[in-house]
């Protein structure tokens, strides 16, 4: 739905807040995306305008609040420190305009509701970057899991292994509370995790048992850490379906290995990430590594297959696909899979669950 018919046919003007590692790669899916790069804000007028040299946005603004009250802007990236998405995400929405923000959507699920019902009343476009969802053959695994191919559904395994917080001089602000939340690991990529499982499976987590570690109390930057290195977590699926969720920022090796592994009755498959133009299935008979071509895929798949079998797709181009079907939605249209603010409000329910499991040590519900 969009409130001005006019991005329905004109150019689309999109702004960003923030002017980091995620910024970039949200302008530069943006630009992709072919909208016009108006301009971007940051905590300084200096900051921002620096963030639009280097990102090459056409100018900056002085202040969020200058941003927020330029009419010319249709839709706003949120790309900045966890803590500052919700009053943020709030702001764009109460200025009447499309957002993206990054997730996690909000540090507390009271946040996320709020926002994901005030999304709907404005009848606005609110999205979360679940990007991995955008990989052809990550949308190839789904299609399979519908259509039957795998039969009822019997676990699920899933690990997100990261190794750049692995030493005690590594930092970052996601350690601190403030601006990271109550939880870190988790809520930064256990989120993906748990969205990419409940995606392709099609099923839906109804209650966890997990058990968090702190392995770096102190840091180069900050002393006494609460929040968590790693998450191990066992689920149970509306299905009946069980299974087992790993997540680590520590695992030495391990650069952004996101993994998922669904198992039925008659076959599995299993989606890596790092390898993300193929799919590994599997059945008693035997096995398969199904490599991406788009003549041979689910048409949901082959949508998303911008370049022919044998040129690998990768990270940018998942990102590229989420804010191309972001921006189709602003214009309108209904883009199968598109993660909104309901799938944001979601990860953070789940990871209120994970921290509340692992301070109770006993299984907890999550809400449906
Ligand atoms: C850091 O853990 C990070 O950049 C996450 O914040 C992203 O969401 C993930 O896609 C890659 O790793």
């Amino acid at each position: 739905m969009t409130t001005d018919v006019s991005v329905l046919t004109r150019t689309l003007r999109a702004a960003f807040i923030g002017g980091g590692f995620m910024a970039a790669v949200h302008s530069r899916a943006a630009r992709a995306a072919g909208a016009e790069l108006v301009g971007a804000a940051s905590s300084s007028a200096k900051r921002a305008a620096d963030a639009a040299a280097r990102l090459g946005l056409a100018g900056s603004f002085d202040s969020v609040d200058a941003l927020l009250t330029d009419p010319s802007i249709d839709v706003v990236h949120v790309c900045t420190p966890n803590a500052t998405h919700a009053p943020l995400a709030r702001a764009v929405l109460e200025a009447g305009k499309h957002v993206i923000c990054e997730k996690p959507l909000a540090t507390g699920s009271a946040d996320a509701a709020e926002l994901t019902a005030l999304a709907a009343e404005r009848g606005l476009v609110a999205s979360v970057p679940f990007v991995y969802r955008f990989h052809p053959m990550a949308r190839e695994a789904r299609a399979r899991v519908a259509s039957g191919e795998l039969g009822a559904l019997a676990t699920v395994q899933g690990e997100y292994l990261q190794d750049w917080l692995a030493n005690a001089t590594d930092d970052d602000w996601r350690v601190d509370t403030a601006l990271g939340g109550p939880s870190r690991a988790f809520a930064d990529i256990g989120s993906h995790l748990v969205d990419l499982v409940e995606f392709t499976s099609g099923d839906r987590i109804v209650r966890l048992s997990a058990a968090a570690r702190t392995v770096h109390a102190n840091r180069v930057k900050h002393a006494d850490i609460s929040t968590e290195d790693l998450a191990a977590v066992v689920v149970e699926l509306a299905s009946g379906a069980v299974g087992t969720l790993l997540v680590s920022q520590v695992a030495p090796g391990h650069k952004n290995g996101l993994v998922i592994e669904l198992s039925g009755a008659d076959a599995t498959v299993r989606f890596e990430q790092e390898r993300p133009d193929r799919l590994w299935l599997g059945r008693v008979s035997g096995s398969q590594l199904v490599e991406r071509d788009p003549a041979a895929l689910a048409p949901d798949a082959a949508r998303l297959s911008r370049v022919p079998a044998g040129h690998p797709m990768g990270y940018q181009d998942a990102f590229n696909a989420f804010v191309a079907d972001s921006y189709a939605a602003i214009r309108g249209e209904a883009p199968d899979g598109l993660p909104t603010f309901a799938d944001g409000l979601r990860a953070v329910q789940v990871t209120e669950a994970v921290l509340a499991s692992a301070a109770s040590r006993d299984w907890v519900e999550v809400p449906a």
